[in-house]
């Protein structure tokens, strides 16, 4: 019987991509304040700003060099070769998963790529810059499109659908995230009062979480991710 897998990334995991991560040394919470560019109230108060932070990340995509590593692939494989399900929840707001070949993946803080109305509520593919000049294609209203990204204070996306595959799961992976943002760090928390599922920390380092973790693997995300997906496909996890 092969229990369902359900696996949590952040952005430790395209670290090796050449994009940054939050919290690490000289990472992006170091250059910009959170509350300018990653707030509802930020957004209000400067769109420029906002849009200027995410377009830059959103042109990022585009560099050639920016693709997926050993670690999107493996997960991607893991998907196609293990017998039964795996759901890929990331807290990665880039596009390295989906390009690596996952397709049963949830964005919980939703696309860099998209754009949301805020008059209509419908979301876009947006691969380019936005900004409060541009038009929805759908209702015509201008200056209402926003990133289609979750903001401190706002609700993730499809948490319904994440806490069923948590509470119906046999492992849990968490990859290359500092457990430093909820809800998606109380998620191992979750599941050890649940009891059932085994839990297993993969990262640089032991994140604020790791003494939650049944095991925890330490090392670059490109090394240890696909060593470990090995030995669950060879039956041995
Ligand atoms: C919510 C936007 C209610 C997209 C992001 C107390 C006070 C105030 C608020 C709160 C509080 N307690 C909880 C909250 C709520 C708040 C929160 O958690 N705040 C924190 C700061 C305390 N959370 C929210 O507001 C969330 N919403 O709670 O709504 C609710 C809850 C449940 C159900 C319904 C409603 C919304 C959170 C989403 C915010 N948006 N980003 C964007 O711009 O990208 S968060 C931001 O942090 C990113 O999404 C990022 O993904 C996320 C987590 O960071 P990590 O991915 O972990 O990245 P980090 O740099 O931190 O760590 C990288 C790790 O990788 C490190 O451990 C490093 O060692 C490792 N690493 C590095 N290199 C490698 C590597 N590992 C492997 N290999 C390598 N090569």
């Amino acid at each position: 019987m092969h229990d369902p897998i359900v696996i949590l990334t952040g952005a430790g995991i395209s670290k090796e991509s050449g994009l940054d991560t939050f919290r690490c040394e000289g990472g992006i919470w170091s250059k910009v304040r959170l509350e300018d560019v990653a707030t509802p109230e930020g957004f209000l108060r400067d769109p420029d700003l906002v849009h200027d932070f995410y377009n830059a990340r959103r042109e990022s995509l585009r560099d050639p060099a920016v693709r997926p590593n050993a670690a999107h692939e493996a997960l991607a494989r893991l998907e196609r070769d293990y017998p039964g399900e795996v759901l890929l929840v990331t807290q990665n707001i880039d596009d390295l998963h989906e390009r690596a070949g996952s397709r049963n993946l949830i964005h919980m803080h939703g696309e860099l790529t998209k754009a949301r109305c805020d008059a209509c509520g419908s979301v876009l593919h947006w691969p380019g810059p936005l900004g409060q000049g541009d038009s929805c294609p759908n209702c015509a209203v201008t200056g209402r499109l926003r990133p289609h990204v979750v903001w401190f204070g706002e609700i993730p996306l499809d948490m319904e659908r994440i806490y069923d595959a948590l509470d119906n799961c046999g492992l849990f992976l968490s990859i290359g995230t500092s457990g430093a943002v909820y809800p998606a760090a109380g998620f191992v928390q979750h599941l050890r009062m649940a009891g059932q599922a085994r839990t297993v920390e993969l990262n640089l380092d032991p994140s604020e979480g790791a003494s939650l973790f049944h095991d925890g693997i330490y090392g670059p995300a490109s090394q240890v991710v696909p060593q470990f997906v090995e030995t669950i496909l060879a039956g041995k996890v």
